[in-house]
Formats: C-alpha cells, structure tokens, sequence
C-alpha cells in the first residue's frame, strides 16, 4: 500500500504520531536506535531529515540502519535537494510557502525533480509553514515567521496549499521551540482546511501533544525530546498514548 494511502487510513482511524530523527544529531546508530524504540513505543512512522545539510550518503546510510531495526515506515523530511534516498518509502515532496526565498519554495525542489521521479520513492506534495520561533528551520528557510495571533495568514497560507493540490499542511514552530503552536491557531487553521494538518516543533510532554490534537492536529511530530532521553521508549509511550486517546 502506498504510504499516502496508509496515512489516509490511520487518519482516519485515530490520531498519527510521527517521530523526526537528524541524523546530523544522532547519527546512522543513534538514529537506528530512536527509530526502534519509538516503533515499540507506538509510533506510526519515521520522519529522517531536518534543518542541517545532508549528503545524500548519509540519507542513505541512516535510512538503511533504520529499515534494518523497523518496519515503521521512513518517510525523507528534507532540508534541501540532497537529502534524498531511495532507501526511504515516500518523501514529502514539500514547499516552504512562507519562505522570503525562492530557494525553499521551487528551487530546492526543482533541482531534486528528476532524481526523485526517476527513483521512484512516492511522493506526498506537502506545504510546509513556519511559525514563531522558528528554530534553525525559521532562520535557515528565510521564513517570515507566522506570529502567535497571525490567524488570517495562517489560514490564507494553509487554504492555499488545499487550493495548490497539497495533500497535506505541516504547522512549525521549529525543532526544539521554547513553545509549541497554540490551540487556538490549530483550531483556527483546522476549520478551514480539509487536507489533514501536522503540526510540530516544541512539543516535549503528553499535554502538549494532547493539546495539538485536540485542537485539531491530526499528526503530532515530536524530535528532539526522543533526540534527547535517556530512554526513547519510556519517554515516548506517554506522549503517543496521549493522542491515541483523543477522538
Ligand atoms: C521539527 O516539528 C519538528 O521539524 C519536531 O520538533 O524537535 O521540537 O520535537 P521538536
């Protein structure tokens, strides 16, 4: 089945959590490891990728590692035209809409086309928008950030991607924010969209992650707080149970 159609069904079913390993942070292992015990811990699939450059080789090397501990399914979360594998299932083959920079909108993209065409590796058409504060991926991605109450360009920027064909919008606040999206912002966007929404970037705590999806959120991402535990599993379970149980 295709990953996209997987996705459709699980959403349909539930809440999604997706787990986001660098492994410009964790490595080819570390990144196998988070990869594992996030599987155990419920997981339904793997976003590899983030802000920081990667070669193609070390997209590779990581995915490989991660099919051999997982079978949760790799989804490329790429940070720019190299960081592709064919090793993955799908990539989200994503624009920045809120980028000042034409690079992070169509260039990037443009420039990995015919590699990921011809790779055959599915391919999820995503918008991706950056909300304050933005992290690396705000400043990196040239992003006028999307403010805490800047509810009509979030919307506009959101109903847009449906508009575009989009299948679906990724809300950011960064990995590693010092806040996650508000309730009322994912309730707001939520209302007038009818592709599914990810939202991510500082959600650490099962409240955090119960809040997003009962805004609406129908796939929480969480990275650094598996990045960073002493155990993934026991770290993750009380998260994803915490949006499993939310209709
Ligand atoms: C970043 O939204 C993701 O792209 C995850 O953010 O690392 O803060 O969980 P965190």
């Amino acid at each position: 089945m295709k990953v996209l159609d997987n996705l459709m069904i699980k959403i349909k079913n539930g809440k999604v959590h997706m787990t986001l390993i660098d492994p410009a942070t964790s490595g080819p292992e570390g990144s196998a490891l988070i990869a594992e015990q996030a599987e155990k811990a419920g997981t339904d699939f793997i976003l590899i990728g983030g802000s920081t450059h990667l070669s193609s080789g070390q997209m590779d090397a990581a995915t490989l590692m991660i099919k051999e501990r997982c079978r949760v399914p790799v989804i490329i979360f790429p940070g720019s035209s190299s960081m592709f594998t064919r090793h993955a299932d799908a990539i989200f083959f994503m624009s920045l809409l809120n980028s000042m920079d034409r690079e992070f909108i169509v260039d990037h993209q443009k420039q990995a086309s015919l590699i990921v065409k011809k790779s055959g590796v599915e391919s999820i058409p995503m918008a991706y928008l950056i909300f304050a504060p933005g992290m690396t991926a705000g400043k990196v991605g040239k992003a006028m950030l999307i403010g805490p109450d800047h509810f009509k360009d979030a919307t506009e920027y959101a109903v847009t991607a449906e508009l575009l064909g989009m299948k679906i919008v990724y809300l950011e606040a960064g990995s590693g924010a010092t806040f996650p999206i508000g309730r009322e912002m994912i309730m707001k966007v939520k209302e007038k969209v009818s592709i599914p929404i990810i939202v991510g970037g500082g959600i650490r705590t099962p409240e955090a992650a119960r809040n997003a999806a009962e805004a609406g959120a129908d796939i929480v991402v969480t990275g650094t707080v598996a990045e960073r535990a002493e155990n993934v599993f026991e770290t993750l379970k009380p998260i994803i149970d915490s949006i499993k149980n939310v209709k």
